[in-house]
């Protein structure tokens, strides 16, 4: 054989052996969550595109059949039913996640599950609607240029006006990123609950979406909180917020720094599951208050636009790169034309509450779910542990002393109270009394073998504001112990006071 010939066979044999090993992809999630540091790998299918990795896909290349579900006459009547916008006697108001009441986080958790049951249609009527955004033709037009926007509100106020015909007053809140990126442990954000889109360590067990099984063999809805990819801050808002032409804030055209929808890939991808990858990130719920996020910054751009007298409905950059993005393509959702995207029907009777925003002397963090930090000038979303804490100890004060009865009789016959888990234990010792309050030293302890402990930490506690503290340093690991441990106060505060009257 000629050599060239050879050597051409051998590079063709390469380039199909190199492209065969990265079409096997997997999710390879290392993440702490829980005080446990977790590494999961899932292999994911290899046609499913990751918002990780946005290459961009042309017409000419769609993803595999697997998501195009035939659609019956039952399915398209419902999904064009659902493709209208809101009028004067239908306002919406979309508020902050944490801003919501009880009744209204539970009235959107019932309607989301009423969707999800509701099996009149292909799949149900939740996984219908989220497979929209699956389909090639659509993903082609949601993704990787200027009209990502206009095709996200629409696919949004479809996912709305389904809601709403379940429970009527649901509107879908959004999720100010920013306030759980301005925290230490964003994972540990009052977010990531049961009482609110469920926990983010894996396969979602408790509150009104545990056990939710997604399409297409993704199994369990799962989420792995801080693997890869990077939250929204406020600074990034601000950078989007800064410029004034869509072109300069969405693909082809806008730089890393001030493009909204690679800035929103960030957010997909560090909360993993099944939100990293474009295909099947409808499925997971925090799909839609994320969206009404990007959503909300873009109603403020666009009110912004308008005071600089720019109008927004005519706004649509002449440099759009792909033709699914050109101004006259369809976005496969029923007959609206790219261009109607921009328009303000869509958005004219949604309202967003204002982002939450504090400083030295306004405090808008106006929910029992965040605080404001006066240093960052940041709203700031609450843990899970500082909620629950103070759930359980709302009748203290966080100034009131630990009550020296803690002392007295809270441990009363041990000099150190231990318990072990599987390797680690809380040690109390060095207990004493100075004046009426109680000093405590908690010593955390991780057990290395047998014979070799480390030391991480003593914590000196004396006002129930230590035992806040306390209990958000632990909890992720120690629940139990610290309820115990809140327990006995909660007791000996009881009998402290009893006592002094
Ligand atoms: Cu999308």
């Amino acid at each position: 054989m000629d050599t060239r010939i050879l050597i051409l066979w051998i590079t063709v044999y390469l380039c199909l052996f190199v492209s065969s090993i990265q079409s096997k992809s997997f999710f390879i999630h290392s993440s702490v969550v829980n005080g446990k540091k977790k590494i999961v790998a899932t292999e994911v299918n290899s046609t499913a595109s990751s918002f990780g990795n946005t290459r961009p896909k042309t017409a000419a290349e769609p993803n595999s059949g697997k998501f195009e579900i035939p659609l019956s006459s039952a399915d398209q009547e419902w999904l064009g039913s659902l493709l209208y916008h809101p009028n004067e006697s239908d306002i919406r108001l979309r508020k902050e996640y944490r801003q919501l009441s009880e009744k209204e986080r539970g009235d959107l958790n019932v309607a989301f599950n009423l969707l999800k049951n509701d099996t009149s249609v292909s799949l149900n009527k939740y996984d219908l609607l989220a497979n929209i955004h699956a389909r090639s033709s659509a993903n082609a037009n949601a993704h990787q240029g200027p009209n990502f926007m206009g095709w996200h509100r629409v696919f949004l106020l479809m996912m709305e006006n389904a809601l709403r015909k379940k429970v009527k007053t649901v509107t879908i809140p959004y999720w100010d990123v920013t306030l759980d990126e301005a925290m230490d442990k964003p994972y540990s954000s009052i977010i990531w609950s049961p009482d609110f889109i469920g926990s983010g360590d894996g396969v979602i067990k408790k509150g009104a979406f545990g056990h939710w099984q997604t399409q297409f063999g993704y199994g369990n809805l799962m989420r792995f909180l801080g693997g890869q990819g990077k939250l929204m801050s406020k600074e990034n808002v601000e950078d989007i917020l800064s410029k004034s032409r869509l072109g300069e804030i969405t693909n082809p055209a806008a730089e890393k720094k001030f493009n909204i929808e690679e800035i929103h890939n960030d957010v997909h991808v560090w909360i993993g599951g099944q939100m990293k990858t474009i295909e099947i990130a409808a499925f997971d719920p925090i799909f839609y208050p994320l969206h009404s996020f990007t959503d909300c910054i873009w109603t403020e751009f666009r009110e912004q636009q308008k005071a600089k007298g720019i109008d927004p409905t005519s706004d649509y950059p002449e440099f759009y790169g792909r033709s699914t993005h050109s101004p006259f393509a369809p976005m496969s959702l029923g007959s609206v034309m790219v261009i109607d995207g921009i328009s303000d029907i869509w958005n004219q009777y949604v309202q967003y509450t204002p982002r939450p925003f504090c400083n030295e002397t306004y405090n808008g963090c106006n929910s029992l779910y965040m605080k404001c930090d006066i240093s960052k000038r940041k709203c700031i979303s609450k843990s899970r542990s500082e909620v629950e804490i103070e759930n359980q100890s709302s009748k203290l004060k966080k100034d009131d002393k630990v009550p020296t009865d803690l002392v007295n009789s809270g441990f009363k016959n041990s000099e150190s109270f231990s318990k072990e888990s599987d390797s680690e234990m809380l040690y109390i010792s060095n207990r004493q009394l100075i004046k009426r309050s109680a000093v405590v030293n908690y010593r955390h302890f991780t057990k290395l073998s047998e014979n070799s402990i480390a030391a991480h930490k003593v914590v000196t506690i004396t006002t129930i504001s230590d035992v806040y503290q306390f209990y958000s340093y632990l909890t992720d690991s120690h629940t139990d112990l610290i309820n115990l441990l809140l327990f006995l106060i909660y007791l000996n505060q009881f009998h402290f006071k009893q006592e002094q009257y």
